[in-house]
């Protein structure tokens, strides 16, 4: 079967450049798709390319015209969601093809994708579950049943059996094709540095309200084998800076310091940065000294909120003073942090003025501010839906409100524009 893989170009809308013409806050990211190579990995006997739209924004037409795919398949977070659906139509019109739709937001709203134009709805891991759909496809089956993949038949509910997640969806046997956008390698840089990814883990055992990533493998926490990470680090070269892109590198500690170790043990002379809680940093310093040996240069923490009220509301199970503890061990380690925060809709000049006295006071090589957003199939949207006035997918960037503000919505962005001029200057990691 000849199938292509899609990796949406960058999209996204936002509201203070639109309005405003704020223009400092949307940012361009581009990293490999690695959940595109990974899905390759497994799809071994058949013919299978990687198109990465965020490199190569255009080329969509003659791709689908050159290649004549058989099986097309796209990758998408919320913000691309109406991107995917436009490519599906594209993927649909030019070659008859058949269309498949995985990543975070099928994972979490898989009935948003339940239409025209799309023909199946990964949910969740899907590099066992893609491959067991493309093998029923090519017996020449119609109506597979698959745990973890919904058939779309519109005019119906969309209907599919939840996989329980294991480790053999990891199919760690078959590592991620990175070879097949090896030809882009010289754009995935992150923060000006080359970067390559490697997953290390699935899924996080913790379970805050505004949070996506239990959907990437239905609430469990998947560790993957010492052995595949090692492979996979060891497969991309020369590339001197790896991104260890699960959401919780360190969600379980043993595992995180046999890694560790394994990396030396190795002689593998690599920087690396990950996600980490910052209970963690607090519970295990010991672990952070031998990571930064090991070659951690920075961790990203989600500090969330700067009051124990707020943590609890997002329940984030954390505190204000661990958060500051873990800052104090970091910088004495000398592992440089980028920190996450959230900006609430509901904000007043004085909670901005309390955030940026915070940020003074415990600062962060790189702060990132997002703004309270009701990401569709968490807890928080069930709690939020009732006060959602933007419904369009491509205003969930993570920097636009979608509830209405309580500052005038013009003060309100100005203000979070604000944030990042005055905390950015000082970023170094
Ligand atoms: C790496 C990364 C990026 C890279 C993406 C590289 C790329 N694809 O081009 C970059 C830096 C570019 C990026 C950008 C953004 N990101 Co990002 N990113 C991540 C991160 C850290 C890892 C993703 C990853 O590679 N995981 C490893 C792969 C192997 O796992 P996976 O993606 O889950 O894939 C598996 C399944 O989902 C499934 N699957 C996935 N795709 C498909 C497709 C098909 C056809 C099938 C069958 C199955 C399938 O199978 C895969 C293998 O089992 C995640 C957090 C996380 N830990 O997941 C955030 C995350 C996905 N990003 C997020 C966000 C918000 C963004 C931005 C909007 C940030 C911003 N404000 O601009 C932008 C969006 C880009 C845009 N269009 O503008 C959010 C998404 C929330 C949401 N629901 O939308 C996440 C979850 C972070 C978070 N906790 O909030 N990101
Ligand atoms: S925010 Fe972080 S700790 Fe909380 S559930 Fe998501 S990945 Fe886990």
């Amino acid at each position: 079967m000849k199938i292509l893989l899609i990796n949406p170009p960058n999209c996204g809308r936002s509201i203070p450049e639109e309005r405003f013409g704020i223009t400092s806050i949307k940012q361009i990211f581009r990293g490999e798709p690695l959940a595109l190579e990974v899905l390759a990995g497994n799809l071994h006997g058949h013919e299978v390319a990687i198109l990465d739209l965020k490199v190569e924004p255009d080329a969509l037409a003659e791709r689908l015209a050159t290649l004549r795919p058989d099986l097309v398949g796209i990758t998408a977070v919320t913000c691309e969601a109406n991107t995917a659906c436009h490519i599906a139509a594209q993927a649909k019109a030019d070659c008859g093809a058949t269309v498949v739709v995985g990543g975070i937001h099928a994972s979490n709203d898989p009935d948003f994708f339940h239409r025209d134009g799309i023909d199946f709805v990964v949910v969740g891991l899907g590099k066992g579950s893609f491959r067991e759909l493309v093998d029923a496809l090519g017996r020449g089956e119609k109506q597979p049943d698959i745990p973890g993949v919904a058939r779309v038949r519109p005019g119906a509910t969309l209907r599919y059996t939840p996989r329980v997640f294991d480790p053999r969806d990891l199919v760690e046997e078959m590592p991620p094709r990175y070879d097949l956008v090896a030809a882009n390698r010289g754009h995935y840089t992150l923060l000006g540095l080359p970067m390559g990814f490697v997953a290390s883990a699935f899924g996080c055992p913790f379970d805050c309200n505004f949070c996506c990533i239990a959907g990437q493998a239905g609430g469990r926490y998947l560790a993957c084998s010492i052995a595949a990470v090692i492979r996979d680090i060891e497969l991309l070269g020369a590339v001197p800076f790896v991104r260890l892109v699960d959401a919780n590198t360190f969600g379980n500690p043993e595992h995180a310091r046999a890694l560790c170790r394994a990396i030396v043990a190795a002689g593998i002379k690599k920087d690396f940065f990950g996600d980490v809680r910052s209970d963690t940093v607090v519970r295990h310093p010991a672990l952070m000294r031998e990571w930064k040996a090991a070659g951690l240069r920075t961790v990203v923490i989600g500090f969330e909120e700067i009051s124990d009220l707020g943590l609890a509301q997002l329940n984030k199970a954390n505190s204000v003073a661990v958060n500051r503890e873990a800052l104090a061990i970091l910088r004495d380690i000398g592992i440089s942090v980028v920190g996450d925060y959230i900006v609430s809709p509901d904000y007043d000049h004085a909670d901005f003025d309390n955030l940026l006295r915070y940020m003074q006071d415990n600062p962060v090589a790189l702060p990132i501010f997002t703004v309270l957003t009701p990401l569709p199939g968490t807890a928080l949207h069930r709690q939020m839906q009732g006060r959602i006035v933007n419904f369009d997918l491509d205003y969930y960037t993570l920097s636009n409100a979608v509830v209405p503000t309580r500052l005038p919505e013009e003060e309100f962005y100005r203000r979070y524009a604000e944030l990042f001029h005055l905390t950015h200057p000082h970023a170094k990691i």
